[in-house]
């Protein structure tokens, strides 16, 4: 009887788990592209003001949901360049991903720099952009308070927290 429950539990927790309402879901991880331009802090603060993160890429395959999210949507985008929420503020060179509030972490793993890119032109780039150019979506850091578009991205909704708001 507990291994019923048990399975019936798991059961019901793969038919819930989902990306939050209006994001698309690419494996495990959420994405909302959003049509609007900001500075680098204001798509940061935007993301997390409806429960997102400004998005990391973490991954090739992350990398290439990204691409093809922007690929999509590449008419509605008059300048298909995007905040991503690296950066190299605090300490030159030394990129971190800056996700919910009070949690960064180093970048160590997986980048995806354009050529001779990052370049901390003039001393004042110190925010990772991606720039589309109609096949793939390099990185470079640019100015913060540059405007561009972002996309959010969430996690998918465990099936603990779907019950949990009930
Ligand atoms: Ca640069």
């Amino acid at each position: 009887m507990v291994l019923f429950i048990f399975l019936l539990t798991l059961g019901v927790g793969s038919v819930l788990s989902q990306c939050p309402e209006d994001f698309e879901r690419h494996g495990t991880n959420c994405y909302k592209p959003m049509f609007i331009r900001t500075n680098w802090i204001e798509a940061l603060r935007y993301c997390r003001t409806i429960g997102a993160y400004l998005i990391t890429i973490k991954s090739a395959d992350e990398q290439r949901s990204v691409e093809g999210i922007i690929a999509r949507y590449h008419g509605s985008f008059d300048i298909p360049r995007f905040w991503i929420a690296g950066g190299d503020m605090f300490s030159e060179n030394e990129y971190h991903w800056y996700m919910e509030a009070g949690n960064s972490e180093m970048i160590t793993g997986y980048t995806n720099y354009d050529t001779n890119q990052p370049d901390n032109y003039r001393g004042h780039e110190h925010c990772l952009s991606i720039e589309f150019n109609g096949h793939t979506a390099r990185w470079n850091d640019k100015n913060c308070n540059e405007v561009k578009y972002f996309l959010c991205q969430a996690k998918m909704e465990t099936p603990s927290t779907v019950i949990g708001k009930k």
